[in-house]
């Protein structure tokens, strides 16, 4: 599949191999020394003269570019994108004209909230951005794992993101929203409200990039060759499905593992276990714009897949790591502005202001007007324009003439025809005054709240509960611990009391009315549309030289499931090597666990015995070798097993949220 990505042999062109080669400076001289400054003396002063030292020192203190603005942390890979088939009905775009016809990619996934190096496992919204490198330019698909928005108009972005991140006077907390100003944002701007219920369920804390679902967010429109028009919604759907870490394991990965999510996607990468998903649209025709009770350009709701259903275009394998973090990963600059013929913009406002603000911080983040000449950014196909110069500019265009219209060179570089593959805007016929003002069918921000939440099932709905009282049990002013639980009455009442009693304020007054029943989705719960499986599933197998590593290890190796070796020493067991300590792993890491050891002494028992627990209250697979091993407290409770097949289907279903007892 490499051999013939265009991006990836573009990308060949730039790639510079240093091993075995002699050291030079920049400018290609060969160096003789690299440990000792040019000084005076072997005790004297360093000199100007010093080149080396100049250059060196030079390069190291300017290594830093600012991190991006929002979506700090991150993490990319390259991949391929393959279309199911011919879908020029509804749009021109050309690759997604043909069975079968593939386009280089780069996805990046991120948290929003975090700096560059913050802990990948918060509550937070993930990016979930996809470069695809068409024959026609670059597209950005430019989305999140969850399908709204908090704000309805652009303007607000600049407040929202001061509000969530860490606050100005002290810089404190670091990616998370459980602190004052976002909740004083929640409370005084109730279009958060439809949002703020998907960043208190499991959506917020995905298990991995591999496992969570993808969407464009605002309205985008399709055009075909015909010039028809349908309004559009992306989606991503992850082979796997969607699977969620719980809050307890969240907190605790972001310790031991900070860079949790981002190692498994490379980790299986590496090993060949490719992420795959699927890319599909919901689509409105343009003349059924005003058919919905919501309004389809509204950021803050959904397009209900019971009632608009999905439509599958191809699907996304991610087969390549990146060589270099920085030049791919960090210097990818996504915009949603990139489009190609058949891909257009809705008037949905928040869509509208973005398309100012992506070029725009890409000039402050990386320099200047030149960054789409990095490689990670070229597009695979020519491009050619009159822009010129500034910072970095690497191409050398040749000739005199870099204006247009000329008559030096024949008028060239052209437009084109639509015909021709010239990108021409959707004719909107658009009239209207001047206002600063939001359309009244906006103004419903709560039934799609009330719907998110129907839609869940009871764990989901505790889950919710038990976010919402975390975050606001953060929160030192009452009156917003206060406002947030009457706010939230009015999407569910029980809920709300729930919350107030949890965090010590008064429920609900009897005066807010709770919105509507409606009807639910549901597509909206990852509960309702659990995916088992094994493959790259993680056990960690708590061993010790009288264990049966056969046994213990091949039915689940045989499955496609990583497996870790844990003991209280290092070294090795017949051919394996045990992988960690009990002090090096941690149960968090793991989707299951088996315990096949006792230990000598009460320390290392122990250790087991957290190890146990911690598994236990996360509802993951236990497994013990025997039934005279296994913890008594632990008998009987679902997917705690003995029994290699019986491990096996407890780790295949996933989280056993059935076992009530559980503290996660
Ligand atoms: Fe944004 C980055 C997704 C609203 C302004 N955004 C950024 C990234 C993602 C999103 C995934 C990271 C891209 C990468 O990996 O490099 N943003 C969204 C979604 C939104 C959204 C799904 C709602 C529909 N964003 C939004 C608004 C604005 C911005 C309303 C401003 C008007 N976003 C930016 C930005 C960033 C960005 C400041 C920071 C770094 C970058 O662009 O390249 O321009």
């Amino acid at each position: 599949m490499e051999n013939n990505n265009k991006k990836v042999e573009q990308l060949k062109q730039f790639t510079a191999k240093d091993e075995g080669q002699p050291l030079t400076t920049d400018h290609g001289l060969k160096l003789t020394n690299d440990e000792h400054s040019l000084t005076i003396g072997e005790r004297g002063p360093t000199i100007m003269e010093d080149f080396h030292f100049r250059e060196k020192m030079t390069h190291f203190d300017h290594e830093r570019i600012p991190e991006r603005v929002v979506h700090a942390r991150g993490s990319g890979a390259h991949g391929v994108f393959e279309s199911y088939g011919d879908a020029s009905d509804i749009t021109m775009a050309h690759f997604l004209g043909e069975k079968g016809r593939q386009t280089p990619v780069f996805v990046r996934f991120s948290t929003v909230a975090g700096s560059r190096g913050s802990a990948e496992t918060v509550r937070d919204v993930r990016g979930f951005a996809t470069k695809f490198y068409t024959e026609e330019g670059n597209y950005d698909l430019v989305g999140n794992n969850i399908p709204v928005f908090f704000i309805q108009d652009a303007i607000k972005f600049p407040d929202f993101v001061h509000a969530v991140k860490p606050e100005p006077h002290n810089e404190i907390p670091q990616a998370q929203s459980a602190h004052d100003t976002f909740w004083d944002f929640v409370v005084s701007n109730e279009e958060t409200a439809h949002m703020t219920m998907w960043h208190m369920s499991d959506r917020a804390i995905p298990k991995s990039f591999r496992t969570m679902e993808g969407f464009g967010v605002n309205t985008f429109r399709f055009v075909n060759a015909n010039g028809e028009a349908h309004f559009v919604k992306f989606h991503w759907k992850p082979v796997f499905g969607a699977h969620s870490l719980v809050w307890d394991e969240a907190q605790k990965i972001a310790g031991k593992d900070p860079d949790f999510n981002r190692r498994d996607l490379f980790d299986n990468i590496e090993a060949g276990n490719y992420p795959e998903y699927e890319l599909a649209v919901q689509l409105i025709p343009q003349e059924d714009e005003f058919k919905f009770d919501f309004d389809i350009l509204d950021p803050t709701k959904i397009w209900p897949e019971e009632l608009i259903p999905l439509r599958k275009l191809g699907k996304m394998t991610l087969n390549r790591n990146t060589d270099n973090f920085f030049a791919e990963t960090e210097q990818i600059a996504f915009h949603v502005g990139h489009v190609v013929p058949g891909i257009d913009f809705s008037n949905d406002p928040l869509l509208q202001g973005r398309l100012f603000s992506y070029t725009d911080t890409q000039l402050i983040r990386l320099g200047g007007p030149n960054f789409h000449e990095l490689p990670i950014n070229r597009p695979v196909c020519p491009f050619h324009n009159n822009q010129r110069d500034g910072y970095g500019r690497m191409t050398i265009n040749k000739g005199r003439v870099a204006y247009g219209k000329n008559s030096l060179q024949n008028n060239t570089p052209h437009v084109v025809t639509q015909n021709e593959g010239g990108y021409a805007h959707y004719q909107e016929k658009i009239e209207g005054r001047k206002v600063r003002a939001r359309s009244l069918s906006f103004e419903d921000h709560y039934s799609q709240a009330r719907q998110f939440w129907l839609s869940q099932t009871d764990v989901e709905k505790q889950h919710i509960i038990n976010a919402f009282s975390f975050e606001l049990g953060k929160v030192e002013t009452i009156e917003i611990r206060k406002a947030t639980v009457d706010m939230f009455a009015r999407v569910d009442r029980a809920m709300a009391e729930q919350i107030a009693q949890n965090i010590g304020v008064t429920p609900p007054d009897e005066s807010i009315q709770q919105v509507e029943d409606q009807q639910p989705s549901d597509a909206v719960s990852i509960l309702k549309n659990q995916v088992p499986y094994l493959k790259t599933k993680k056990v960690g197998i708590i061993v010790d030289t009288n264990s049966n590593l056969e046994e213990l290890v091949t039915p689940l190796e045989k499955e496609g499931v990583v497996v870790e070796l844990i003991s209280d020493k290092q070294g090795r067991i017949g051919q394996r090597e045990i992988d960690h300590t009990l002090e090096t792993a941690s149960p968090v890491l793991y989707d299951g666990l088996i315990v096949a050891a006792t230990f000598e002494g009460v320390v290392p028992n122990r250790k087991v015995q957290t190890f146990a627990d911690e598994i236990f209250n996360h509802y993951k697979a236990l497994g013990y070798v025997s039934v005279e091993s296994m913890d008594k407290d632990y008998a009987n409770a679902p997917g705690v097993v003995t029994g290699a097949t019986e491990f096996v289907e407890a780790l295949k279903k996933g989280r056993h949220f059935d076992r009530t007892d559980a503290t996660g």
